[in-house]
């Protein structure tokens, strides 16, 4: 007999700028080429809040957010082949169908076999699993990690280690495979290199141990919030500083005290007048600057081209650039060796009833991550 649908709790976000509420939302079972998963726990990520705040140009409502989170396969649909009922996953919000032009293209992690419906808040099928009352709900990033229960086709599941603890390995679901891939994957930082990074929460500190790792002599962290230095600091940062105080562009300074500007720069904020300044703190005729930031709907960013033509480079990373299915695994695995820690970065940890304040600490600039136990 095929899987039932499940009544479980979701915190649902009825319309942007609200506060989300918790709801006992019904789960339908998977269909085609989807699994089922029963979250175990879910980071709560800056991106969370940017679509929650309605900033995002695809965010639609009512939708379950987050994309931050580990769990087990609860029951799986006709024709799934590659995981399990019992299997321990990651959910991906950048798929790996391992068959689609920028799949087999060995030149990115952007798989798109699903992103349209994906970006319309529903399934490869049109639909959506979710429903209150009958009401569909949508899904967001392909993942809805604030539920319980959540249905994702099965080319957006990570299988794991079932030996990694799910309460810290979600935040490899995005902010710390993140900011390592943005390092080794995007920008492939040199040892001896000096770095640049911009924003010290989740995914800027994950982007110091990456930094770290790849043998960076000299890693800046940038950040308005002093309160962000220490870990920063204990993570590899060598120095950190904050904007505010100096008189002139943070990027003057950063030119004037690395001898001409750093070799890489990570924008991890959002800001788009950070991301100019990223950019132009690169040395002349080599540095790369890589946004990471989400920036909101109609802002772009500007620079004087002369800053390209004499050999800044500007790049983007998404999920690190790191393949889900293929690569994630090997992460869960380097951090069960004790390769890099992740505790350091859970300041907080609630129940799914308690979610609202984890936007809250966020917000406040109080929280790293808060990870949410189901
Ligand atoms: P966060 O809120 O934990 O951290 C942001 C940090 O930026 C904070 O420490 C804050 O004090 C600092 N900051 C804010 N304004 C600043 C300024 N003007 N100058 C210097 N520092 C400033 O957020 P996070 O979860 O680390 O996410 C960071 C960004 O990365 C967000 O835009 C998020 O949407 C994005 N993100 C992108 C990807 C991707 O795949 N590209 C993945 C995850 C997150
Ligand atoms: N929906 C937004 C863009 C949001 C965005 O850039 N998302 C990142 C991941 S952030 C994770 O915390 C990403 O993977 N982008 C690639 C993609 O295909 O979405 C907008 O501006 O429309
Ligand atoms: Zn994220
Ligand atoms: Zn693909």
């Amino acid at each position: 007999m095929g899987a039932e649908t499940i009544r479980c709790k979701a915190a649902v976000a009825w319309g942007a700028g609200e506060r989300l509420v918790i709801e006992d939302v019904d789960v339908m079972p998977p269909q085609l080429g989807e699994v089922r998963v029963k979250l175990h726990a879910t980071g709560v990520c800056h991106t969370d809040a940017f679509t929650l705040s309605g900033d995002d140009p695809e965010g639609v409502f009512p939708a379950i957010l987050g994309h931050e989170g580990a769990g087990i396969v609860e029951s799986v649909g006709e024709g799934v082949t590659s995981v399990s009922v019992g299997d321990h996953v990651i959910p991906l919000y950048t798929p790996e169908c391992g068959e689609c032009k920028f799949c087999l293209s060995g030149k990115t992690n952007l798989c798109q076999k699903i992103r349209a419906t994906q970006g319309k808040g529903l399934m490869p099928d049109g639909s959506t699993r979710f429903s209150v009352n009958g009401q569909p709900i949508y899904h967001y990033m392909g993942t809805s990690t604030f539920s319980e229960y959540t249905v994702l086709p099965e080319i957006s599941v990570a299988k794991i280690n079932p030996a990694a603890p799910s309460n810290e390995v979600c935040l490899l679901g995005c902010g710390v495979t993140t900011g390592m891939g943005a390092v080794t994957n995007t920008a492939k930082v040199e040892a001896g290199s000096c770095v640049a990074i911009f924003g010290l929460g989740g995914i800027g500190l994950a982007t110091i141990i990456g930094a770290k790792m790849a043998g960076a002599a000299r890693i800046i962290g940038i950040d308005i919030n002093e309160e962000k230095f220490p870990l920063a600091k204990k993570l590899g940062a060598t120095e950190c500083i904050n904007p505010k105080d100096y008189n002139q562009p943070i990027q003057d300074v950063i030119v004037g005290i690395t001898n001409g500007g750093v070799d890489y720069s990570f924008e991890c904020v959002g800001n788009v007048n950070l991301m100019r300044s990223a950019l132009e703190s690169c040395h002349k005729g080599w540095g790369e600057s890589i946004i990471i930031g989400v920036a909101g709907a109609g802002q772009e960013i500007t620079t004087r081209p002369f800053q390209l033509v004499t050999g800044r480079v500007w790049k983007g990373s998404a999920f690190g650039g790191v393949k889900g299915r293929s690569e994630l695994p090997a992460f869960v695995e380097r951090y069960l060796a004790g390769e890099f820690k992740l505790d350091d970065f859970i300041t907080h940890t609630m129940p799914l009833s308690q979610i609202n304040d984890a936007f809250d600490l966020m917000h406040e600039g109080k929280s790293i991550r808060s990870v949410i136990h189901f």
